[in-house]
């Protein structure tokens, strides 16, 4: 345990990690089961287009949400692109910036404009609040972003967009297996967009899934997954190659099964950095509300004045300790070409302050409760001789490097 600012490694220590604690990792399953799994599909010889696995995870992800239709695909950016198609949008999209650019540029791509909403300093998502100021007579849709798994206001929203006449659909890419007033999310909004990246809580290496209880709705996404299918949507113009292959529905089906593993490890190690958290001066553990599921897959620290530290320098702090910790998400997409020219005068500073204040720290399967003791062992050295760190960094010519 490091206990001065010698033994820390920007004032010249050896690392506390030999190698790199990464933001994120896979939940990989056994080994055998997935050699079972990928035997099965290599002796039947067939590998996409709609096969029995991508049908299993489909029923699986069905019962397990409680949604009428899942329908997998590609990735979760695919999905949203798809979602707006499907609902048949023309104009503007609110969304927020305080997230994965991908959000934002499957609007782009689904032919849409986005329009930028501040955040919630709570949730970090939109809420009816944020949203109202920003509806005007081209405004199509809301695209609420239940961003850590945590839901954004979707009573709030959902009334806002009633009252205007406009439609609600989601980006849920975090927040499987997490709940909004004890029900899984995946019911909300007109459809709501999962993904199954290799950092997702349920992960098919890339993958993603749509959920909705509108028929219709459903009907015409499978048929925009799939371009050459001849379905009886024929007004629907542009369609996508969308479809999942069987062994990333293999890897997810895996995935799924071991979701509850998966959920109370990461629930163990957040809990250890709750705990550990009132003793960091000025920085926050952004945390869940009780009564609700969540799947625990993000750890997010946030910053405040009293830190005395700037978050990049936390963050080079850890990254010289060999610990990963990611600026997600910075800068907000508002600030990122194109949309910097487009919405230059935009003011979010809910937005811009979460993006300049948070910092996410290492949480999965790889991180025991021994890593996680050591990462807020160095947080509480950083918290307590923070003044003689700040001044140790600010003195170089150079300043702090971005990361
Ligand atoms: N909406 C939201 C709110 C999202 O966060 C995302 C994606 C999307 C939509 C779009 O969904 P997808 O189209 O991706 O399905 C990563 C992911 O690629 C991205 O899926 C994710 N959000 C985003 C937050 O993070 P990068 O470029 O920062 O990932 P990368 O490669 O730096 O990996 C992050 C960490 O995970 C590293 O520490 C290494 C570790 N890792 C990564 C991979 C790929 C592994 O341990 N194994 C792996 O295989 O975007």
């Amino acid at each position: 345990k490091k206990s001065s600012l010698e033994q820390l490694a920007l004032f010249g220590g050896p690392p506390s990690f030999a190698e790199e604690i990464s933001v994120g990792q896979v939940n990989l399953p056994p080994w055998s089961e997935f050699e079972d799994m990928f035997t099965d599909i290599f002796e039947r010889g067939y590998y996409t287009n709609h096969g029995p696995r991508v049908a299993e995870l489909e029923a699986a992800v069905e019962r397990q949400l409680g949604v009428q239709h899942a329908i997998c695909v590609t990735n979760g950016t695919i999905a949203l692109m798809i979602a707006a198609r499907a609902l048949r949008l023309d104009g503007e999209v609110i969304v927020p910036a305080f997230t994965f650019p991908g959000t934002v540029q499957a609007l782009t791509w689904a032919g849409l404009e986005p329009v930028f909403a501040d955040v919630d300093p709570d949730t970090h998502g939109l809420t009816a609040a944020t949203v109202a100021p920003r509806i005007g007579p081209r405004t199509c849709a809301v695209l609420g972003v239940h961003l850590w798994g945590r839901p954004c206001d979707p009573v709030g929203l959902q009334t806002l967009c009633d009252l205007h006449g406009i439609q609600l659909f989601y980006d849920a890419a975090h927040a499987f297996g997490c709940t909004h007033a004890g029900k899984p999310i995946g019911g909300l909004g007109r459809i709501e967009a999962f993904s199954f990246h290799a950092t997702k809580i349920v992960s098919g290496a890339e993958g993603g899934c749509l959920t909705t209880n509108d028929d219709e709705i459903a009907a015409r996404a499978r048929t925009i997954r799939n371009f050459h299918q001849s379905g009886t949507f024929a007004d629907v113009g542009l369609r996508i190659n969308g479809k999942m292959s069987e062994a990333q529905a293999a890897m997810a089906l895996l995935s799924l099964r071991h979701f509850e593993m998966h959920r109370d490890h990461n629930r163990r190690i957040f809990t250890r950095y709750r705990e550990r958290s009132p003793a960091w001066c000025g920085v926050r553990l952004y945390d869940y509300p009780d009564g609700e599921a969540h799947n625990y897959q993000y750890a997010v620290l946030e910053l405040d004045d009293e830190a005395r530290l700037t978050r990049d320098e936390l963050l080079e702090l850890l990254r010289a300790e060999n610990i990963q910790a990611r600026r997600y998400f910075h800068p907000g997409v508002n600030r990122l070409y194109p949309y910097v020219e487009q919405h230059g005068d935009v003011t979010l500073p809910c937005t811009e302050t979460l993006c300049r204040r948070t910092l996410q720290i290492p949480l999965g399967p790889t991180i025991t409760y021994d890593v996680a003791e050591r990462i807020c062992d160095l947080i509480d050295l950083a918290s307590a001789e923070s003044d003689a760190i700040a001044r140790h960094l600010r003195k170089r010519p150079d300043g702090i490097p971005t990361a």
